[in-house]
């Protein structure tokens, strides 16, 4: 499409409830949605950078600043693109993806929606439903851990993910599996552990956990490859899968059993359909990650997790685990366990201009 304007506009949400993980606690997004407009098409994007650079080197601030004096206007120099082109044009400037997934994003919603195509189509998607499961922060106490997963328990949840650090890892875990029988559950570690940690998180074997994501951080992949010498537990990465390739790269390690799909994380929805594929081709199985998405990024990962390799539930839970209201009319609920795929054109959902306007900080407005 021809880009006529770019508006950056970032906007204040805050969480239902702090949400603490190893790398902070989070009590409000600070959110940088894109919007392009060209002639007779619009499309949205959101960034999914948080305020810090704690979970990846990418921060919000960060994202609108390489987005203003880099992406857009090389974007604008290159004319017309399409979607499957962004990620090319972008190329000469290195990391950034989620800045880059943002505008790709925005570019394929407002081609989609001209051509009257879902994102479910652009996907891959099979189904029209997918599993939902929830991702359960760190607290001061386990007695307060299972109040809060009891309560994601009776909303229907279909899978408990919970949130460790040294400190807090085998205890909430023994009381959660006690408490709540075979429910399927896994936890997220956030890079928080060592190799030399190893003996230690095979005290969660006896736990049958589906998985434990990210225990050694981001660069440490063949030390991943160590750890599945010691731990039964499946082996998942999130952080260090940063593109198809390091996808491939870790595969091929032995540094993986299960890969969590992150569309801001690898730089955007294309490249996340393309690990899916590489998974699928490798039997490994994915399952679709959340970075606290508002209903945008939130229907565009039901649609990506509709794909045939996603065989584990996603952290796609419903608007509400978050946010009181979302900024789309249709926020994304929860139906026994499942959440719809939506299957309008493009991400398939209406924004709710009153609130976004109730929510924005600041807007930018760039043409070429
Ligand atoms: O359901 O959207 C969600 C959140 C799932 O725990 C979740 N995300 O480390 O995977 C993570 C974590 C995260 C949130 C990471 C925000 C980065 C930013």
């Amino acid at each position: 499409m021809k880009l006529e304007a770019i508006e950056l506009r970032r906007i204040a949400l805050p969480l239902v409830t702090p949400f603490r993980t190893s790398f902070g606690t989070q009590t409000e997004r600070d959110i940088l949605l894109v919007r392009v407009i060209g002639p007779g098409a619009e499309g949205w994007g959101e960034c999914v950078a948080l305020m810090s650079p704690t979970y990846s080197a990418e921060y919000v601030d960060g994202a609108q600043h390489v987005m203003q004096s880099f992406l857009l206007p090389r974007l604008f120099e290159a004319g017309e693109v399409g979607a499957h082109e962004v990620a090319e044009v972008l190329r000469p400037y290195q990391g950034h993806r989620m800045a880059k997934a943002a505008i790709e994003m925005a570019v394929l919603d407002a081609e989609l929606r001209t051509a009257g195509r879902s994102w479910g189509t652009e996907m891959g998607a099979l189904a029209d439903r997918v599993a939902s499961g929830v991702s359960v922060g760190i607290f001061d106490s386990v007695p307060e851990l299972l109040d809060h997963v009891q309560g994601y328990v009776d909303e229907g949840y279909v899978r408990i993910k919970l949130k460790i650090e040294p400190g807090w890892d085998i205890e909430p875990v023994a009381a959660v599996r006690e408490r709540f029988g075979d429910i399927p559950l896994q936890v997220d570690a956030n890079t928080a552990y060592r190799l030399g940690d190893a003996k230690h998180l095979a005290k969660l074997d006896p736990f049958d956990l589906l998985l434990i994501e990210q225990p050694l951080p981001e660069e440490h992949v063949r030390a991943h490859a160590e750890l599945r010498k010691v731990v039964r537990t499946p082996i998942c990465l999130d952080e260090s899968i940063v593109s198809a390739q390091s996808c491939v790269d870790a595969i091929l390690m032995g540094a993986v059993d299960i890969v969590n799909v992150k569309w801001g994380r690898v730089g955007g929805y294309l490249e996340a359909r393309r690990i899916a594929d590489i998974c699928r081709a490798h039997d490994i199985p994915v399952w679709c990650g959340g970075m606290i998405e508002t209903g945008l990024g939130r229907a565009g990962n039901a649609a990506l997790a509709a794909h045939p390799a996603f065989q584990l539930p996603g952290d796609i839970s419903a608007s509400a685990r978050f946010y009181a209201q979302d900024i789309v009319t249709e926020p994304i609920v929860l139906e026994d366990g499942y959440v719809r795929v939506p299957t309008g054109p493009g991400l398939g959902v209406t924004l709710d201009h009153a609130f976004l306007d109730e929510v924005t900080i600041k807007s930018t407005t760039l043409r070429p």
